[in-house]
């Protein structure tokens, strides 16, 4: 098992490829087709092409403020890979590519960070929830859905993130301790981007990894290297077999970095080395898996060029989508809280409709 020979006591972190790309452990190189591995490659280009023209497009004004995704790719590609059909996916803010592989459209994506909810309203079945902007407060409900799917005998794993900032929350150690406890079918994966906000990793807990928290906790942890695609997706299959089987939770520590800011709002500038990003820069986990891929002459140079292209041909269509998709209406600011709308409320509206009227014939 790989949470033993990966015993995050130990402090070995799970890789399969190095930074190059070149296989280091050929044991556990997973036997992957290439033509998953070619989907995966497209699917991670595409989360960057799609990042980066977020960023650009909150510079310009056309969309609000945006966590970037640069550099964690693989942390929530690989665990998305590890999933069956109808299992389900909880992200937090910053799970891009995990979220394109499992089929979520791109145009979701730019409603939901151009402000328009109707971006959360994914396609039926797809089982992904909503982005979760107070840190960790999605970890309790999927434990709570884990919880709920074991009951009613559906064999679902449930796979969530959170950041390691999020681990310094009670709804982190909640979830951990009632998943333990009622061995809830969940894979949980903690993207140790090394930064929360401002905080560096060393501020945010006292242990020398994440991954071992889940002892106290009694579930299974490991610490993986998530940068590498091919680590993050066995280490995840490895856990949500064992979730399925009814064996209990696992925790994986995605050993990352946050290449960007950690939102347009932010100048990583103020409180971190221009050089701490360099270094990590050659660990990328997109020029990595492309190294591997070209080592087994599954893509070349002609190949990578239309990937790209393919891409931004991609984030253009769903932008233009996007920017022409109907606003909300006014309604919507009060509505989908209450099954029937309380009075006060229904007064707010009505007082807002009338005002917002008012102002149009002034
Ligand atoms: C409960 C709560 N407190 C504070 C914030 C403000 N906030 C947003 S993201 C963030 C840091 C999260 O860090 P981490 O969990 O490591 O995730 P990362 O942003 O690095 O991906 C904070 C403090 C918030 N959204 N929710």
């Amino acid at each position: 098992m790989l949470t033993d020979d990966y015993d995050p006591h130990r402090g070995r972190m799970l890789k399969v490829l190095d930074q190059n790309g070149k296989v280091v452990e050929k044991a556990l190189e997973p036997k992957l087709d290439d033509s998953v591995l070619e989907r995966a490659y497209r699917t991670m280009v595409l989360s960057r092409a799609a990042d980066e023209k977020a960023v650009i497009l909150q510079r310009q004004g056309r969309l609000g403020a945006y966590p970037p995704n640069h550099g964690q790719e693989a942390a929530s590609m690989g665990p998305a890979m590890a999933l069956e059909e109808g299992d389900w996916l909880v992200w937090a803010f910053r799970e891009l590519a995990g979220l394109l592989w499992k089929g979520l459209p791109l145009l979701n994506y730019y409603l939901y960070w151009m402000g328009n909810e109707e971006g959360s309203r994914y396609p039926p079945g797809l089982n992904i929830t909503p982005a979760s902007i107070p840190v960790a407060s999605q970890m309790p409900i999927s434990v709570g859905i884990a919880y709920a799917s074991a009951l009613r005998s559906e064999n679902r794993v449930t796979l969530a993130f959170c950041g390691d900032g999020g681990t310094s929350e009670g709804d982190f150690h909640e979830a951990m301790n009632v998943s333990g406890v009622l061995r809830t079918p969940n894979v949980f994966v903690v993207q140790n981007n090394q930064w929360a906000i401002s905080v560096p990793r060393s501020r945010q807990t006292a242990a020398p990894t994440i991954a071992q928290k889940a002892c106290a906790y009694g579930l299974k942890g490991i610490q993986v290297d998530g940068n590498d695609l091919l680590a993050m997706y066995i280490a995840t299959k490895e856990a949500a077999e064992r979730a399925r089987r009814g064996e209990g939770p696992t925790l994986i520590e995605a050993y990352t970095y946050r290449m960007g800011n950690h939102t347009t709002s932010d100048d990583a500038r103020k409180y971190r080395l221009e050089s701490e990003a360099k270094g990590w820069e050659l660990r990328d986990p997109i020029s990595r898996l492309k190294a591997y891929l070209i080592s087994r002459g599954s893509l070349d140079d002609d190949r990578e060029k239309q990937v790209w292209s393919d891409a931004r041909e991609a984030v253009e269509k769903a932008v233009a989508e996007a920017e022409g998709f109907p606003p909300p209406a006014l309604e919507d600011v009060f509505q989908y809280t209450y099954a029937e709308m309380p009075s006060e409320l229904k007064t707010e509206m009505d007082r807002l409709r009338a005002e917002l009227r008012d102002g149009d014939k002034g």
